[in-house]
């Protein structure tokens, strides 16, 4: 209901299964068009759905600055908010990258991203569509169906938790990869520790790159030349990169960490309706990423840390704040924070930290991971649950979470 009202969406085509209750959701929105069509194509495609519709939409003329989606991403309040999209930035970026990463008419892609990111849509589907290549579009990641698939394909895209379980797998070797020309890694930061593993096993140095919702790719090892573990690579051509001290906004000299601030033609137009978290996300002109990174003698980027407060987890978003206020909620917290930990699966785990209420019968770790399940999405609940008698705060009154993440970096207690 949030996204449909908030996007004023016209048309929602949803899975069959879920049409009966989506149905009278949308309606009451003033959603004119409500679809369903199943992902085995069982039910049509969209291109009936549209020739069956009368009367048939005419065709518009677009321009560059039209905007071409509006992709939902949260932030540090918590309330996801509309990054608009123009064809000006998916065009310019996916060039970039038909250039960079040498896309070919013959490549076949093993596609298994999720379908509703930047990543499996925007970089995966558009490079494919831009080359004029094909793709094997698996219904989810299954390390089965990639490896059946690997020896007649020759490009694979995906999450640093994939190639970690990909560089676990015996059948995974030089000879299968006989077809592979290239694996690109995004989303998360890969370690250095999978970076060789996946290299050892395959025979392949995955090339890893660095995006976002709001900006598409940015910066990326190169396709020739040395692609180093631990880094990010180059700009993509076309695109600028600043690193600049968060809180002076003067550029910080050669070689120390600073904030990534990013302008080119793949940067956004703005947040949907929201002139205040768009002024507040740039400066003069420049896109602030909240990413940290340093760059190297031969100008690589290598992503450091981050100063927004963001968990990555298995490649998705998880906003602290959102799981702090569904926390907060329920009976028995006094108050919580949200904190990512070291996993080396998923690369971040999310650990919640509880302060109980005086009063309150006693509340368990499985009760607060029960009562988080009933709402919000499975991979933003956290797997993990600490009590404490307060939180650690500093003068501004602010939970200093690096302390937490530094008071349970060992192993669960008990
Ligand atoms: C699934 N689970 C997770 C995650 N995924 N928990 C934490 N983090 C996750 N990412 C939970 C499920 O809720 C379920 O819990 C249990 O794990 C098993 O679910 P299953 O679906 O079998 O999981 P999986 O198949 O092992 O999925 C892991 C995955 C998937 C393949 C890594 O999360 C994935 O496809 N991630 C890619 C996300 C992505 O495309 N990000 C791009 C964002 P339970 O059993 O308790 O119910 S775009 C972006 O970031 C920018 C632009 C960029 O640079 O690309
Ligand atoms: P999203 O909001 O889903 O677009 O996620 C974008 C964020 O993912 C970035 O701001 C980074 O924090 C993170 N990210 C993307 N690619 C990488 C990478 N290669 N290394 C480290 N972090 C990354």
């Amino acid at each position: 209901g949030y996204y449909l009202s908030d996007s004023h969406a016209d048309a929602f085509i949803c899975q069959p299964e879920r049409l009966d209750a989506m149905q009278p959701l949308a309606k009451d929105l003033g959603v004119r068009y409500v679809h369903s069509l199943s992902t085995d194509g069982a039910s049509g495609s969209f291109q009936v759905l549209l020739a069956s519709s009368a009367p048939s939409p005419a065709p518009v003329a677009l321009g560059l600055h039209d905007v071409a989606a509006i992709l939902y991403t949260s932030g540090t309040t918590g309330r996801p908010k509309g990054a608009v999209l123009t064809q000006q930035n998916l065009i310019s970026n996916i060039d970039a990258l038909h250039e960079a990463w040498g896309w070919r008419d013959d490549d076949l892609l093993v596609h298994a991203l999720p379908l509703f990111h930047t990543h499996g849509l925007f970089v995966a589907v558009n490079g494919v569509l831009r080359a004029g290549a094909s793709m094997v579009f698996l219904p989810r990641f299954d390390p089965d169906a990639v490896i059946e698939w690997l020896p007649r394909a020759s490009v694979f895209m995906g999450v640093p938790t994939m190639y970690h379980r990909l560089a676990q797998d015996h059948r995974l070797t030089p000879d299968l990869c006989r077809s592979m020309r290239l694996f690109v890694s995004g989303s998360a930061p890969l370690s250095v520790h999978d970076f060789e593993g996946f290299r050892a096993r395959s025979g392949h140095a995955i090339l890893e790159r660095y995006g976002m919702t709001e900006t598409t790719m940015n910066i990326s090892n190169p396709l020739t030349g040395p692609r180093k573990p631990g880094t990010v690579g180059l700009p993509l051509p076309g695109v600028e990169v600043r690193l600049v001290d968060p809180e002076s906004h003067v550029e910080v000299p050669s070689g120390s960490a600073g904030e990534i601030w990013l302008r080119g033609p793949n940067v956004f137009a703005g947040y949907f309706e929201r002139p205040d978290a768009t002024a507040e996300a740039f400066s003069d002109g420049w896109f602030r990423t909240g990413d940290l990174a340093q760059q190297d003698a031969d100008g690589y980027y290598a992503i450091v840390g981050r100063c927004k407060d963001l968990i990555i987890t298995g490649g998705l978003n998880v906003y602290p704040a959102e799981v702090e206020a569904v926390l907060d909620a329920i009976g028995g917290v006094d108050e919580s924070a949200v904190i990512g930990l070291p996993d080396p699966d998923l690369g971040e785990q999310v650990t919640a930290i509880i302060v109980r209420s005086q009063a309150s019968q006693p509340l368990t770790g499985d009760v607060v991971k029960a009562s988080a399940r009933n709402r919000l999405a499975s991979y933003k609940c956290p797997t993990r649950v600490e009590f404490v008698e307060s939180l650690p705060r500093n003068a501004m009154g602010k939970v200093e979470k690096a302390r937490l993440r530094q008071q349970f970096s060992g192993p669960p207690a008990g």
